[in-house]
């Protein structure tokens, strides 16, 4: 669909749309396909390949943590920057040409727009037929107010996979994702804004709307500061006088 001059044109022939079967887990053929074709529209960027399969095993990951479907989660994580590569005024111009909606905030920040692309490229370029996994691609990058289970996963893992090194709070944000996942994203969402507000980058109202959704629900399960029940029996140990795993 994309024309020939476009760098986004990827060489790519219609995968078969066998269903996939769970014992055929991420060693099937059409994955193999997927993978290759991703490698390909990501060559200019050897790190971001690395970091896509890190995204995808990290997602699938997190779908056997959460109950998730594995290899949709796996699929989108093998997908979620599959626009990355494409350069930004190309971005602006698939978009106009595909008649995806272009907001003012991704206009003063193209890159922004290989989420939306990417979800487009998922379903136009790549077959994906299945919506949820499109959508999880779309919101990957801002995240929005109540994300699906998929949407949360693939968020969370594209911050926290294995190759990833420069963010605050790693440690602590890698460990929550897989004890509370909600907590995660918003702790993701709230270093993400101060980065931002360091940066002077404008804030699309999607990433504020998660942050401020994400919040909320940290605050209904554990009140604003997150009291840990580890601090909790420390110190009453403490006061009590015991020492440390003779308390009740
Ligand atoms: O594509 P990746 O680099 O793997 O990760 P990503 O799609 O999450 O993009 C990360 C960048 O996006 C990171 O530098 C923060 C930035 N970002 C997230 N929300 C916003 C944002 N940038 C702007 N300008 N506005 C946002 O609301
Ligand atoms: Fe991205
Ligand atoms: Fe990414």
């Amino acid at each position: 669909i994309a024309d020939e001059k476009s760098p986004a044109r990827i060489s790519h022939r219609s995968f078969a749309t066998k269903s996939l079967r769970n014992e055929d887990s991420m060693d099937n053929s059409y994955i193999e396909d997927l993978r290759k074709q991703v490698k390909k529209a990501l060559k200019e960027d050897k790190m971001r390949y690395r970091h896509t399969l890190g995204v995808a095993d990290t997602s699938a990951c997190l779908a056997m943590r959460y109950g998730v479907d594995m290899q949709k989660a796996y699929i989108a994580g093998l997908l979620h920057d599959c626009a990355k590569c494409v350069p930004d005024t190309v971005k602006l111009e698939e978009c106009n040409r595909y008649g995806i909606e272009v907001t003012e905030f991704e206009k003063n920040s193209l890159y922004l727009l290989h989420a939306k692309l990417g979800a487009y490229y998922a379903k136009e370029l790549y077959h994906i037929e299945d919506a949820s996994i499109c959508s999880a691609i779309y919101w990957h990058t801002t995240g929005h107010a109540g994300m699906t289970k998929l949407e949360e996963i693939v968020y969370s893992a594209d911050y926290i996979e294995p190759y990833r090194n420069h963010a605050q709070n790693l440690d602590t944000i890698r460990q929550l994702a897989f004890t509370d996942l909600e907590k995660a994203i918003y702790q993701v969402t709230k270093d993400t804004l101060a980065y931002l507000k360091k940066k002077g980058g404008s804030i699309d109202p999607a990433t504020i709307q998660t942050y401020e959704y994400y919040q909320k629900y940290g605050v209904r399960r554990y009140g604003f500061h997150g009291t840990s029940h580890r601090y909790v029996s420390a110190r009453c140990q403490e006061l009590l006088g015991k020492p440390d795993g003779q308390g009740t």
